[in-house]
């Protein structure tokens, strides 16, 4: 059988699937050259059998006909973050134990002696296509399909698995929710590294047999410039995106700025998510563009479970109701559900909820309490509707959409030379939710500066995960217990 993604596409051959840097595809391409390089990737085989195949490919058409090639030899799909320096594509690839490795030319020389020292088989984008038909295994929905990585309180950077089943149920709750349509053409502009990217806009939009046009990156002008051209009818972003957008508008001619107003009117949905959307961006947004966005709220383990409607009243600062096929309840600390009005933590189930870590039983037990998702955030239900309050961990930090753990930036912190001991923190901003500040203890005589320390970490830690703030302290706010106590270490960067 099949996937029903690929049935789907067979019944859209002629239309157009994807508008990127490399020109315009139709569905009836992405399905042959996804065959192709999964005939490639299946060599002598009959099915990849699960094995977990790492790509990096920026986004554009030969992304997705990567990742359509390894669903459709029967492999994992395992996608790296075009940003991402050498230490973090190794984690990824060597936790996820992939076999094969794809690269677009330009990282080249980046993957293709990690693959060698690994043993993977490496492949090049443009070498992987060939007119070679060979028969293409049969399916099933229980299949593994993708691994997204995701930081989390301990450690590094956790494999999310999601199988094709997972995938189906995340998309065709947005799909009814949101009423996507082929006749829908949206603009994407965010990493393909991530659920927002993969399964909101870009497979929501496969799904359906709709345009998906893509940018390389999110650059503001940009995506103004494909407002304007007028055919878009969706767009979705993280909240700094729309800070972003904002401010090249404020800094567009008046009569510019009207012409941008103006052709928003076309687009029929926008959304906002990944991070609490700011009341001011929110009016902001509706006074220069006339739509009230409507925000949700999901996470890379279950995809998205809640959302304002698409028809009907949005609330401001709410984040609305269960997604179709999704179930949301609040628990206190002891499990207890809470009544309405009271504080607790949201606890997810449904089909679309993923299944495991990555070869993490221990860290998948301890997420899961009687069949529930135990997501980390807290809420509020007020007249049937959610609110948002924040995370219970306070070293989940969220900056630009981005989830990064301050654990992970503080163990490697660490490790330079200059530095005895630190602490990380979230402190809030008005334009990436948060900004990574760090508090460092240095050793005696050194010089470090912000600028000599980011250079540094880059080489170690995706760029996003970098501290844009740094202190230097004698010591570090602690508890009776000696526990450094990280909302006074944030203070003393409020105090700056
Ligand atoms: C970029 N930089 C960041 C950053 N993004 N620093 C901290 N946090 C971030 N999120 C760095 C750049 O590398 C650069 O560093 C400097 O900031 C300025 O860059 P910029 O050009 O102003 O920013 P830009 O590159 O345009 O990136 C901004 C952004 C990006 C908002 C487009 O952060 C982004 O794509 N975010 C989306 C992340 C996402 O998809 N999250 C969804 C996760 S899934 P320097 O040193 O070079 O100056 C999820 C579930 C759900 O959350 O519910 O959806
Ligand atoms: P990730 O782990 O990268 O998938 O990010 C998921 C997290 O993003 C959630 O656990 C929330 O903390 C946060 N998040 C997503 N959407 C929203 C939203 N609308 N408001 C507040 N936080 C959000």
């Amino acid at each position: 059988m099949a996937l029903p993604l690929i049935s789907r596409a067979k019944e859209n051959r002629e239309r157009t699937a994807i508008r990127a840097a490399e020109g315009e595809f139709t569905y009836g391409d992405l399905l042959r050259i996804s065959a192709q390089i999964a005939a490639c990737l299946l060599g002598d085989g009959g099915d990849l059998q699960e094995q977990r195949v790492a790509f990096l490919v920026p986004s554009g058409f030969h992304y997705v006909a990567i990742q359509w090639g390894i669903w459709r030899a029967g492999g994992i799909a395992v996608p790296l973050c075009t940003s991402h320096p050498k230490p973090e594509l190794n984690h990824v690839i060597s936790d996820s134990g992939a076999s094969i490795i794809i690269a677009h030319r330009h990282f080249e020389d980046l993957l293709r002696s990690l693959a060698q020292e690994r043993g993977c088989r490496f492949l090049l984008t443009n070498e992987m296509l060939s007119d070679n038909a060979t028969p293409l295994p049969d399916i099933n929905l229980e299949r593994r399909a993708l691994i997204i990585y995701t930081s989390g309180t301990t450690g590094k950077p956790k494999g999310v698995v999601t199988t094709h089943q997972n995938i189906q149920a995340q998309v065709t709750s947005l799909v009814t929710a949101w009423e996507w349509t082929s006749a829908d053409r949206i603009l994407h502009v965010l990493p393909l590294h991530h659920i927002h990217g993969i399964i909101n806009i870009l497979t929501c939009a496969l799904w359906v047999g709709a345009e998906c046009h893509m940018l390389p990156k999110f650059a503001a002008e940009e995506v103004w410039n494909r407002i304007l051209a007028g055919n878009l009818t969706l767009f979705m972003a993280v909240p700094t995106i729309y800070v972003k957008l904002i401010a090249a508008w404020e800094k567009a001619s008046p009569q510019r700025q009207k012409d941008l107003s103006q052709a928003c009117s076309s687009i029929r949905l926008m959304v906002s998510g990944s991070a609490a959307l700011p009341l001011k961006v929110l009016n902001k947004w509706q006074d220069i563009t006339g739509h009230f966005l409507l925000e949700r709220y999901g996470m890379t383990e279950i995809g998205m479970a809640l959302s304002n409607p698409l028809h009907g009243q949005r609330l401001a600062g709410y984040v609305g109701q269960p997604l179709p096929g999704v179930e949301v309840r609040l628990v206190d600390e002891q499990g207890n559900l809470v009544p309405e009005g009271s504080q607790g933590q949201i606890q997810v189930k449904g089909p679309g909820v993923f299944g495991e870590y990555w070869q993490k039983p221990e860290a998948t037990a301890k997420v899961f309490f009687d069949g529930w998702f135990c997501t980390g955030d807290q809420a509020v239900m007020e007249n049937g509707n959610y609110r948002i309050l924040g995370r219970l961990s306070v070293d989940i930090i969220k900056t630009g959409g981005y989830k990064v753990s301050a654990l992970e930036i503080e163990e490697i912190l660490r490790t330079h030379p200059d530095i005895k001991d630190c602490a990380v923190v979230g402190v809030a901003d008005e334009e990436w939710g948060q900004q990574i500040c760090g508090a460092l203890i240095l050793q005696a005589g050194s010089s470090l500066t912000l600028k000599t320390l980011r250079s540094w970490a880059k080489e170690r830690l995706a760029v996003y995960k970098v501290p844009r703030k740094i202190l230097m302290v004698e010591d570090l706010p602690r508890n009776a217990m000696g526990k450094v106590t990280k909302p006074k270490v944030a203070e003393l960067f409020s105090q700056t």
